[in-house]
């Protein structure tokens, strides 16, 4: 039995919009590269067994997986077992839990899917095999998470992760960074992440985002690596709007703010002086990445408005671990 913890990513620069392509090795594959954060308090631990007969056992959260997440599983490993040539189980045992609450607005199906990888990997050559091939494979690891979900191919190492092409590798950047998510809503997301990826390919501004982003990158890690956080939160600022205007004038239109959302940002902006900095993922949920610990004046400015919402409080965190 192998054992797993992972951490999700947020990201800096977004993924948002995929090839559509029926060839195997370009699932997930994003029109534009993405810059991440690799978190360490927000975890997915999972537990993974092979076993020689029987039926498959799957649990999410306590819960038995529903038939579309075992259908996502067990399409998961079998493409592993194919890659590394090795025969695919005739049943598994397969439980996952998160810390964080689903609904926070930090994408779980990064951390499940590079945790998956991790056990996948880890059963099919033992543990301590497993991780001299991880080490000696990082971007093929990162691609087989890629096909899991895309943003899974950066939660492979940390803090920071440039995703390009196939897969994602390590930045280097002198800055520790940390994220205090705003949880504004619990409500389920309206739009699926994929649903969010299929819409943006209709929406006019895309283009014109693609044509940009190469030079927003460029710009954002000189930023980071001269340790420029003000020109840093500009950039990230702009990319999350920017982002969430692309999906909003996608067809369908795709809106994940909520009223709270638009006057946490609004509120934000008015601040200034400010060295802490805003993005979004697809959620109405405002991520708050800084140097320092911000969440008291956070606090202050909720109460300000009177929101009432959780913080959730994270660091910068690095590869899956096994336990
Ligand atoms: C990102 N997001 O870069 C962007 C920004 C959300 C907002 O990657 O279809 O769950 O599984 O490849 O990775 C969400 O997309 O999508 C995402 P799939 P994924 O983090």
């Amino acid at each position: 039995m192998i054992r797993v913890v992972a951490s999700p990513n947020i990201a800096f620069i977004k993924y948002w919009g995929k090839e559509l392509s029926s060839d195997p090795a370009r699932v997930n594959w994003a029109l534009n590269p993405s810059l991440s954060l690799t978190l360490s308090k927000a975890q997915t631990t999972t537990e993974l067994e092979f076993l020689e007969l029987g039926q498959d056992s799957m649990t999410l959260e306590g819960h038995s997986a529903s038939e579309k997440d075992r259908e996502k599983i067990r399409q998961h490993l079998g493409r592993i077992c194919r890659a590394m040539e090795l025969p695919v189980p005739v049943a598994i045992r397969y439980q996952s839990e998160n810390n964080f609450p689903m609904a926070a607005g930090i994408a779980s199906s990064a951390s499940a899917f590079a945790a998956l990888t991790w056990a996948t990997l880890g059963c099919l050559l033992g543990q301590e095999e497993a991780e001299k091939w991880i080490a000696l494979n990082k971007r093929r690891v990162s691609e087989f998470c890629r096909w899991g979900s895309g943003s899974a191919c950066r939660s492979v190492d940390g803090p920071y992760m440039l995703w390009r092409d196939d897969a994602a590798e390590l930045q280097n950047f002198p800055l520790k960074l940390r994220d205090t998510v705003l949880i504004l809503s619990r409500a389920k997301k309206t739009v699926s992440s994929r649903d969010g990826h299929q819409a943006a390919l209709s929406s006019p501004l895309l283009a014109k985002r693609l044509a940009g982003v190469e030079s927003r990158l460029a710009q954002m890690t000189r930023a980071l690596e001269t340790h420029d956080l003000k020109v840093f939160g500009q950039l990230l600022e702009t990319e999350a709007l920017e982002m969430h205007e692309v999906a909003r004038r996608g067809t369908p239109s795709v809106e994940y703010w909520t009223e709270d959302t638009r006057r946490v940002l609004s509120a934000i902006q008015e601040m200034t002086d400010r060295d802490f900095y805003f993005t979004l993922d697809a959620g109405p949920n405002v991520h708050i990445i800084s140097e320092r610990d911000v969440s008291g004046e956070l606090r202050a400015l909720l109460s300000k408005l009177g929101i009432v919402a959780e913080l959730w409080e994270d660091k910068s965190g690095s590869s899956p671990q096994y336990l």
